[in-house]
């Protein structure tokens, strides 16, 4: 089918039948069953209970010295090189304007600021903006899954699909967490290698996105939920599928334990001079630990001290190294609205031209069923050692990051639904063209 038949197709299906069918199906359910629709409504519910509950919304003291260390500050960047420089003297930016940034630094990294010569045009201690700007806490964002509640839902699929599901650990985390994967073959199951194509889909890489664990979890769920409608069925039929909703359990873990966000984006590694934490989306080796990444542990950007030196990006590459079928990958992040891709690490697209244009077609597909804005990763900034880079140069595979929606790491359970309906409607896309991903040129 020429691809412009086929998105009408898609569209149709999600908008007319696709999602609803979830629902229509929805009554001959078991009471107490996991689908995707009661999920749906359930965070829909929390959300208002939480509105209507101003203890829970209003702000409550901050998490310790730790928020007192850092700062939200809003620096001036004229350009993507600029910005690069920022990452690389420890900022992580959040917020893109087109003549400053925003984001999180470390205390210790700001000196390197101004002799670098970058004007910081306001600053608050971490502390301060949780007071200020953050709209939701933890107890009125239960709507979120943390770690068990996340590894419970995909038990559950699993149990319940035992035909086509199979669920595995792409290994331990440092805390000994395990990165659960859900697996969607109609023959292999587990580890077991399968000759089929691959779709890889993975989540929260950074702990303090925690509606990119959302994501691809109740992806997960309306896969099942729709996993006899012939327009999912066919690829469920003829696809490998992996679905890790939750890469940094111990960062998400972190993130929320005191009962009160701690902004943390990194891993649980204690560094050597004990600061908390590696970029896992710097950890990567490929051009690890140059542009757009620091050296210093404290700062939001660091890059580890070697490739792969953590046991999460060690666990994705040895599942992408022992599985040469897979053709394609998203990696969810938050927030900027946007579908990104390779290069990253790297000042311009990749170089074969057949793949540069498949790059920009998916990426434009998938931006228009999101609404989001499509653009290849180097023109946000250029940043070593991220997953999408990775997998692309030593697999080949189309890998992409999506950024979703929400404006603030912690925007509220709100968000939820609707960020899912439509990255459902990108992620059945890339289901649709892991066959054979060329095939969007035709
Ligand atoms: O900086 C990142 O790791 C990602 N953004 S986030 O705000 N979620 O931290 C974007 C990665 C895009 N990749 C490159 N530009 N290399
Ligand atoms: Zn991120």
């Amino acid at each position: 089918m020429k691809r412009y038949a086929f998105c009408l197709a898609l569209s149709f299906f999600l908008s007319a039948t696709g999602v609803s069918a979830a629902e229509q199906a929805e009554d001959s359910r078991k009471e107490g069953e996991v689908t995707f629709n009661r999920l749906l409504d359930k965070l829909t519910s929390d959300y208002e209970k939480g509105l209507q509950a101003p203890a829970q919304t209003s702000p409550a003291d901050p998490a310790g010295p730790d928020l007192e260390d850092r700062y939200w500050i809003t620096a001036k960047a004229a350009d993507k090189y600029e910005r690069t420089k920022l990452l690389e003297a420890g900022l992580s930016i959040e917020e893109i304007r087109p003549d400053s940034v925003s984001g999180v630094i470390h205390k210790n990294s700001l000196p390197l600021l101004s002799e670098k010569g970058f004007v910081v045009e306001s600053r608050k201690t971490l502390a301060q903006y949780v007071r200020e700007d953050m709209k939701d806490f933890p107890a009125a964002d239960s709507a979120y899954s943390n770690y068990r509640e996340s590894a419970d839902i995909l038990k559950n699929l699993a149990a319940k699909n035992q035909d086509i599901a199979s669920l595995f650990s792409l290994g331990k985390t440092i805390e000994g967490r395990e990165m659960w994967t859900l697996r969607i073959n109609t023959s292999a199951k587990g580890e077991t290698p399968s000759a089929k194509p691959g779709a890889f889909y993975v989540g929260t890489h950074h702990a303090r996105e925690h509606l990119a664990t959302e994501v691809p979890l109740l992806f997960a769920v309306w896969l099942m939920d729709n996993r006899n409608a012939p327009e999912i069925k066919k690829y469920i039929d003829t696809l490998d599928i992996y679905i890790t909703p939750m890469l940094n359990p111990d960062g998400v873990e972190y993130d929320i334990s005191t009962g009160k966000y701690r902004m943390h984006r990194k891993n649980a590694r204690t560094n050597a001079d004990k600061t908390v934490g590696v970029d896992l989306n710097r950890n990567y080796d490929s051009w690890w630990c140059t542009a757009g990444s620091s050296s210093y542990p404290g700062s939001d950007t660091y890059c580890g001290t070697a490739p792969f030196s953590e046991p999460e990006t060690q666990a994705v590459k040895k599942f992408v190294e022992a599985r040469k079928n897979l053709k394609t990958l998203m990696s969810y992040h938050s927030f900027s609205n946007l579908i990104l891709y390779p290069w990253g690490g790297k000042d311009g697209p990749v170089e074969n031209e057949r793949d540069r244009r498949v790059f920009a077609k998916m990426g434009g597909e998938m931006a228009a069923l999101t609404g989001y804005t499509p653009e290849l990763s180097s023109d946000l900034y250029v940043a070593t050692g991220d997953t999408c880079d990775w997998a692309y140069a030593t697999s080949g595979i189309f890998a992409f990051t999506t950024e979703l929606e929400g404006g603030s790491f912690y925007p509220g359970s709100g968000i939820i639904a609707g960020s899912v309906r439509k990255n459902v409607k990108a992620a059945v896309y890339m289901l649709s063209v892991s066959g054979d991903p060329y095939r969007v040129l035709n």
